[in-house]
């Protein structure tokens, strides 16, 4: 699941969750939790966070394979994450699993800053400073992610405009075709 800030990718994931039951796993609900457990990555990790930049590899990946390993859940959905390539090499080295499909929400800087800025979750990166520098992140790193996997025929590109209900109904067929594939191959 990719998409800059606030396309709206953690409010599709509860409906996809919901629907078609997935586990959900956001890289950035993962890495606020360990933010805030003591962890002797704490400080670095939200001095990352606070400049929109991305943790390193090793501490993000440790995360997501802690929860995969405890889960009895084998369906995965991964959430704003890998933010880079070298986040994705990292993860693929480690797991030796890549993604089925990936999405994208494709939405327009303006709505993306526009939903951020009225989330009033107390989010430290959700200021306009720092979403200026998400966006540029997302920019450099982030996108040559989904190119990489644009040219392996994964990604499916989802209007993120819209209301929740109708974005989900360009969500839904993507998940639906996934667990038919499922189904033929048992
Ligand atoms: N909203 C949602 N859909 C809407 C719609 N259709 N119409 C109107 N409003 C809509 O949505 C954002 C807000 O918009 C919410 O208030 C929602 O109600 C509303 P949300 O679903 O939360 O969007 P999402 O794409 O999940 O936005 P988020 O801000 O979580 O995206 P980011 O990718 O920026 O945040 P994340 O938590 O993934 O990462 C945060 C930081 O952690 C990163 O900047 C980085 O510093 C770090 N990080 C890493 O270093 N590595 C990682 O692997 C992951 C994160
Ligand atoms: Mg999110």
């Amino acid at each position: 699941m990719e998409g800059g800030p606030g396309s709206g990718k953690g409010t599709q994931c509860i409906k996809i969750v919901e629907t078609f039951g997935f586990k959900h796993l956001s890289a950035g609900d993962l890495l606020r939790r360990e933010m805030v457990s003591n962890s002797e990555y704490g400080s670095m990790i939200l001095n990352t966070i606070k400049e929109g930049r991305i943790v390193p590899s090793e501490v993000t990946v440790k995360l997501i394979l802690k929860e995969m390993e405890s889960s009895d859940n084998h369906k995965f959905l991964i959430d704003g994450f890998p933010r880079s390539e070298e986040n994705r090499i990292a993860f693929e080295k480690i797991s030796g699993a890549e993604p089925d499909v990936v999405l994208f929400f494709d939405c327009p800087e303006d709505v993306m800053v526009k939903r951020v800025l009225s989330r009033n979750q107390g989010r430290i990166d959700d200021n306009i400073d720092t979403i200026k520098k998400r966006l540029k992140v997302f920019e450099a790193l982030n996108l040559p992610v989904i190119d990489y996997y644009a040219k392996k025929g994964k990604v499916h590109r989802i209007n993120a405009v819209g209301t929740v209900d109708e974005i989900f109904e360009q969500v839904r067929p993507v998940f639906k075709a996934c667990e038919q594939k499922a189904l033929n191959r048992s």
